[in-house]
């Protein structure tokens, strides 16, 4: 089964119970309108299911926001710090104008025997946001008049992602397009809103040889997928204890509120595999928890991860 993650880190919300049944009924629902979205991400899932035959554990799961008056990284955090997360690093990533926080999830209790996926280890949460003041006045002007539509939609972000809806109307195409110009971070965010934007698949808590994660992507290529190649398929933390990939997003025809139809991202799957810390490697393969493992997220492996969901990558000939 899936070792239960081990956190160390007190959690103030509500281990087990009737909290946690809820947040995981939140989860599911967040990862069925993801899967329904997302064919790549499913035959993936599929896939890696199929030849491990064993449970997937989820790493952690992300959102993109707008950091803008009460809708940035706050407007989704709240649900899960309400239900036990415990805020820990910040990410800056200067040159995409976006900051990012991670979430550790509280201590589980309700990982069953063949818990997989949002019944498995319950994930990290890593949630950005973009920096929305140091946009063009063009750009603020449009985020800022989105927003101001959705009310106090932040309030109920998690909502809005468990039930696959915007909160603030469809844009105009060409809103659209003068987003994307300047941060295809923001046309994503404008179009999906707080969609999950990717699960992560924990590779080291596979158990076949696709627990290393190189050998994983070799198979997801040879399958026919095409992984985000920014900066090389595997990102390497510089400690060399976090390895990530992922896939290239999919894409769907969006009917924008002018009545246009255009092809736009929506979200990919990402790989992570963690490797146990220095100091417990004389441990046997047997007794390793999660916590014996690096923890956390990389600013330079994030950075391209990012550019999972660019017109690049999405447009780039395997
Ligand atoms: C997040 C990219 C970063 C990670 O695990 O470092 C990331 C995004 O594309 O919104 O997922
Ligand atoms: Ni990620």
């Amino acid at each position: 089964i899936c070792m239960s993650s081990s956190n160390v880190s007190p959690s103030s919300g509500i281990p087990g119970g009737g909290g946690e049944s809820f947040l995981r009924k939140v989860l599911e629902r967040m990862e069925s309108v993801y899967l329904s979205r997302n064919p790549t991400a499913k035959s993936v899932l599929d896939l890696v299911a199929s030849a491990d035959d064993n449970p997937i554990c989820y790493d952690h799961l992300a959102f993109r926001t707008f950091g803008v008056s009460g809708h940035g990284i706050g407007s989704i955090a709240r649900f899960f710090t309400d239900y036990g997360y415990t805020q820990m690093d910040e990410l800056r990533f200067p040159a995409k104008k976006l900051r990012a926080l991670w979430f550790s999830p509280p201590k589980d209790s309700a990982v069953s025997e063949d818990g997989s996926g949002v019944h498995g280890p319950l994930p990290r949460i890593f949630i950005s946001e973009l920096l929305v003041d140091q946009m063009s006045p063009q750009t603020q002007e449009i985020i800022r008049r989105y927003v101001g539509i959705s009310g106090n939609g932040y309030e109920h972000a998690a909502l809005a992602s468990a039930v696959g809806a915007l909160t603030w109307g469809k844009p105009l195409r060409s809103e659209f397009q003068q987003l994307a110009k300047e941060s295809e971070y923001a046309a994503w965010t404008l179009v999906n809103g707080y969609a999950v934007n990717h699960v992560t698949i924990s590779t080291h808590r596979l158990k076949s040889h696709l627990r290393d994660i190189k050998s994983l992507n070799q198979f997801i290529e040879q399958n026919g997928f095409k992984l985000n190649s920014e900066g090389g398929a595997l990102k390497v933390s510089p400690d060399g204890l976090l390895l990530q990939s992922s896939t290239v997003a999919d894409s769907f025809p969006f009917q924008f509120s002018d009545g246009a139809t255009e092809s736009v991202p929506c979200s990919y799957i990402e790989f992570a595999e963690r490797l146990v810390l220095p100091e417990f490697r004389n441990l046997p393969t047997k007794e390793l928890e999660e916590f014996h493992r690096r923890d956390g997220f990389e600013v330079g492996n994030a950075d391209k991860i990012f550019e999972s969901t660019s017109k690049e990558q999405l447009t780039r000939r395997a």
